[in-house]
């Protein structure tokens, strides 16, 4: 017989943990992240400095998270560093103020950078589960990330067991960790269904110093009602992909398809699972996000393979609800799985993410606001981009009212650059990239995505600047930027300024 595993009290959890530990959080997005530690942590942080002691802990997680993680933390001032991803607004003054140190990383590379000790010693694994046993078999909830490494890596265990998801859970995960060079091999996954691994997290349960009983929903914010923009940005991405596939670029059986985070991402999600011309398809992609759902009910979406379901509280309800429908179409993965750049090579991915910024000749700026106060962080796109069959990047062509063109000469941050962008979409229309130099890519782009307000301003730079590869102007590409800052509107600059 194995011995029962301790029960903690959250508060009780929090007081093993030290100054100075770096701990890896289960989950990916506030979906799986563990609430109750951390926020009894950040309590524990909030008495110590008031006592005038140090308190700080390093924080690695899959990718975001909620408010009772990254926002207590934050606001608690107890976070030493921060990787890779988050979207919290507590946590992102903090960054943006300098006074948490960020460090923003593709999130395929998250596990294996901890294995290879790229990120110094992992102290704790705080673990969300549904189930766990004596024996050490974890079933995590509605989100994977980083968990299977960050158990393996970790000294010790703490698992918070929420009963807001069902024990049911297990067999929707497909756990998996690949070898480190030079003993890796290929990732045995040829099509977005593909099961390699154990629907369970196997440890030492030794390691587990203690389980913490919760019941608290999953902190997802939900998504905002599909704008006029947003819609027409879906419309024009299932267009273009409806027109690719007539072409014959795209086979009939139609290729996997990756969608990134937020309104955007939501909303052409949405288009396509109604447009005619765009037939039954799957997902091999890191968000399952609220649309896809309806999608896999309908059966326009045939399987979605994600590192988590980021939904909003009623449709994650939904599924639990109904496990028996689903347990057959979607799986959970690790993210260095369902962000592997080999099996997006392999599957030949369409994949859909957006941009803060897109330059006209087809950079991209995916995290920076006037290339200095970080977003939310480069997330998985990089990992889908690169490797992409056909990589898309959306964004409506103004923000904050028309002050702010998305579409510049040059963006004020560097992501994904033109090498790796097939094309850019926004409400205005759509720019094919591929095959084409970038005087033609700057004139398509301005052209078919710039918004009115700002056509004949970028034209101008490109007619300013001729008779080079690039017709761009290192004096002048951030004009349009640095009027913002003086002004607050990037309309009206003048190229001749930069003429002599
Ligand atoms: O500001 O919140 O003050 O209104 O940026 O913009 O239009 O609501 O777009 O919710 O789809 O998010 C790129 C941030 C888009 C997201 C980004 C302002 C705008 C608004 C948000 P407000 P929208 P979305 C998978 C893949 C990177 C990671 C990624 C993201 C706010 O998609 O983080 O793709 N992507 N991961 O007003 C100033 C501009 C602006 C601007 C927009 N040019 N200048 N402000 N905004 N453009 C997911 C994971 O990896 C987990």
């Amino acid at each position: 017989m194995s011995t029962p595993l301790p029960r903690l009290t959250a508060a009780e959890a929090a007081s093993l943990i030290n100054d100075g530990d770096t701990i890896a959080f289960s989950g990916f997005t506030p979906a799986g992240s563990p609430k109750a530690v951390p926020f009894a942590l950040a309590e524990r942080a909030k008495t110590l400095h008031a006592e005038g002691k140090p308190f700080k802990v390093g924080v690695v997680t899959g990718a975001s998270t909620g408010k009772s993680l990254d926002g207590a933390l934050a606001l608690a001032e107890a976070i030493s560093f921060r990787t890779p991803y988050q979207s919290n607004a507590d946590l992102r003054k903090s960054i943006n103020a300098g006074k948490t140190r960020y460090f923003d990383m593709h999130l395929s590379v998250v596990a294996q950078n901890l294995r290879y000790g790229f990120l110094g010693k992992v102290k704790w694994a705080v673990v969300e589960a549904c189930d766990v046993t004596p024996e050490g078999e974890i079933v995590v909830t509605s989100g994977v990330g980083i968990v299977p490494t960050a158990c393996r890596m970790a000294d010790k265990i703490i698992i918070e067991l929420n009963a807001n998801h069902p024990k049911g859970l297990r067999g929707f995960h497909d756990i998996y960790e690949p070898l480190d060079p030079p003993h890796r091999r290929e990732i045995p996954i040829y099509k977005p269904s593909d099961r390699i691994g154990s629907p369970v997290i196997k440890v030492d349960p030794s390691k587990i110093v203690g389980v913490v009983e919760t019941c608290q929903p999953d902190e997802t914010g939900g998504f905002d009602e599909a704008s006029d923009v947003t819609k027409q940005i879906g419309q024009n991405v299932a267009d273009f992909l409806a027109s690719e596939m007539k072409a014959k670029r795209i086979p009939a059986e139609f290729l996997p398809i990756q969608s990134g985070v937020g309104n955007i991402a939501n909303a052409v999600l949405g288009a396509m699972g109604v447009h005619p011309g765009i037939p039954a398809f799957e997902m091999y992609t890191e968000v399952i996000q609220d649309s896809v759902i309806g999608l896999v009910r309908s059966g326009k979406v045939k399987f979605a393979s994600g590192s988590s379901l980021t939904l909003s509280n009623d449709i994650l309800q939904s599924i639990y609800d109904d496990l028996e429908f689903f347990r057959s179409r979607i799986v959970l993965r690790p993210q260095e799985i369902s962000n592997n750049p080999e099996i997006v090579r392999r599957l030949g991915l369409i994949t859909i993410n957006t941009a803060i910024e897109a330059d006209v000749f087809g950079n991209i700026n995916s995290t920076h606001i006037m290339g200095k106060q970080m977003m939310n962080g480069i997330g998985g796109s990089g990992d889908f981009t690169r490797n992409a069959y056909m990589s898309i990047f959306t964004c409506p062509s103004i923000a904050k009212n028309g002050a702010i063109s998305a579409i510049v000469p040059f963006v004020s941050h560097l992501d994904h650059s033109e090498h790796s962008v097939s094309a850019v979409i926004t409400e205005q229309g759509i720019a094919d990239l591929r095959g084409k130099c970038p005087e033609e890519r700057a004139r398509l782009v301005i052209e078919n995505c710039a918004h009115p307000e700002y056509k004949g301003q970028l034209l101008a730079y490109i007619d300013c600047f001729p008779n080079s590869h690039t017709p761009q102007a290192l004096g002048a590409a951030f004009a349009m930027h640095q009027q913002f800052r003086k002004t607050g509107d990037m309309r009206g600059v003048d190229w001749a300024q930069f003429l002599h």
